[in-house]
């Protein structure tokens, strides 16, 4: 299969500057030099590679587009292929017009994530590299980028190559022993084996850890506000989405649905959710959005408890402080535009606190810096450190954590060679991660995912 050149429009769909036509395989070169005209007679054939040359696609004599064409020779591409890029002009009718050209002079389209599948199967990218390529694309915040870009860039391969390959020198070890039985390994020696992989598994857990905070980073933190009515839940969710999402007034009682904005928030992704203000009602509606605002609280990754500074917190604060329960929470004491109440009843010493105005913005930023400290989202910027986003990866490391559970329990009770087996399996799983034991089938789902021409 590998060896058709393939074919496919690489910017998005839409009108632009200008358009991308990527083509990649061993015939790019020749499928093009029959639709690309240059005025000197240069032919892509004879180009060096990472030139760009001007022409025209022309078929059947008729003239497409007036082009620049790169030209880009195996192996140092993206996808390890001859690859050529036309650059036409932007238009939808003109973009396919080119690609039609290519398409009618022997290249295949390529299926979407295709040319990132071929960079994985020429061994340009492993796997966790070429998933990060995705996460780069769909990155919603700067942080998310920060770890694509890292994952992009090995950090997560050399991690797992690490590990396995310290299990790959165990398992010679292994071998050795079960080749020549009668060179027993000694206590010291089942000492070392049990150290090392106690060592492996400790930094596993490591990596598991580092998930909790990578799921937070990837897809954000879903974030509830939960107060009595008019503390101004829907003012924050308005001043950190910087629109008027939620309709505010001065009606207590005024939000009745939970409203759902994604946040950008000093380079943290919030999924913030605003709800009806607690309190007891008759009212059937109001009633059926505080169990909603209910329901929303026992799934909220971070509650935002917000209070009026004004009014001071009163015994309906103190019963929705109660609901709170062991969640992740930050009392957000909101209005202190105005002339602050005292009484905070102990509330700032039970959570976090923090002063905000929903109504000029104020403490927003201490807002953030609380979440992100809060979910030790700021360790994750430093360059070496490693955070799996991903929750296949998440599944790979556990299955890894079991096997090497069970043959660390295992080591100097049963033979060496049933040692093994877990130890093997440990090894397949952080293959999973980069690529090396992974079924036909995960890779087709994983490159599925793309979009077309990437
Ligand atoms: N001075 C001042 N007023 C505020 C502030 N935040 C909100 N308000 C006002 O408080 C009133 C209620 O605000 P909302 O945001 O609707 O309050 P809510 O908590 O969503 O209320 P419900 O939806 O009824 O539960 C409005 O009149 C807002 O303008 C603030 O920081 N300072
Ligand atoms: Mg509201």
């Amino acid at each position: 299969m590998l060896c058709e050149t393939i074919a496919a429009v690489a910017t998005p769909h839409g009108v632009g500057g200008i358009s991308v036509i990527r083509i990649s395989g061993p015939e790019a070169f020749g499928i093009c030099d029959k639709i690309f005209k240059s005025p000197k007679g240069k032919t892509l054939s004879q180009a060096k590679s990472h030139t760009i040359l001007y022409g025209h696609i022309k078929l059947g004599g008729k003239t497409i587009d007036e082009v620049l064409v790169s030209v880009l020779r195996a192996p140092h591409t993206f996808t390890g292929e001859d690859t050529v890029e036309i650059n036409c002009h932007g238009g939808i009718t003109v973009t396919n017009a080119v690609l039609g050209a290519v398409l009618a002079s022997g290249a295949v389209l390529a299926s979407p994530g295709e040319f990132t599948k071929r960079a994985f199967l020429n061994g340009r990218l492993d796997l966790s590299q070429a998933e990060a390529v995705i996460d780069l694309i769909n990155a919603p915040s700067s942080l998310a980028l920060d770890t694509a870009t890292h994952q992009l860039e090995g950090n997560i391969s050399r991690k797992i190559a690490n590990l396995r390959e310290r299990l790959i020198n165990i398992m010679a070890q292994i071998d050795v022993c079960a080749d020549y039985p009668e060179e027993e390994i000694d206590a010291l020696g089942e000492a070392q084996l049990s150290d090392e992989l106690n060592d492996i598994l400790k930094e596993t857990d490591a990596l598991l850890l580092s998930a909790e905070r990578g799921t937070f980073i990837r897809d954000g933190i879903n974030t509830v506000i939960i107060g009595q009515p008019n503390v101004g839940k829907s003012s924050l969710l308005n001043v950190l989405a910087d629109k008027e999402r939620a309709i505010v007034t001065d009606i207590a009682g005024t939000t009745r649905d939970v409203i759902e904005e994604r946040v950008n928030l000093a380079g943290l992704t919030l999924n913030v959710f605003d709800t009806a203000g607690i309190r007891d009602t008759d009212n059937p509606v109001e009633s059926l959005g505080i169990n909603k605002a209910e329901e929303y609280l026992q799934k909220a990754d971070l509650v935002l408890f917000l209070i009026d500074a004004a009014r001071g917190v009163c015994n309906e604060d103190l019963k929705i402080a109660e609901k709170l329960g062991e969640k992740k929470a930050i009392l957000v004491i909101n209005k202190t535009d105005l002339e602050a109440h005292p009484a905070l009843c102990g509330l700032d010493e039970h959570f976090p606190a923090v002063r905000i105005s929903a109504k000029t913005g104020e403490g927003t930023e201490q807002l953030s810096e609380m979440i992100s400290s809060m979910f030790s989202l700021g360790e994750i910027t430093a360059d070496d450190s490693v955070t799996i986003t991903n929750l296949r990866h998440k599944q790979a490391l556990f299955s890894a954590k079991e096997c090497l559970s069970a043959a660390i329990s295992s080591v100097g009770l049963v033979p060496f060679d049933l040692l093994g087996i877990d130890i093997t399996n440990a090894i397949s799983a952080f293959g999973e991660i980069t690529g090396q034991t992974v079924s036909e089938e995960i890779v087709d789902r994983i490159f599925s995912r793309f979009c077309l021409g990437k």
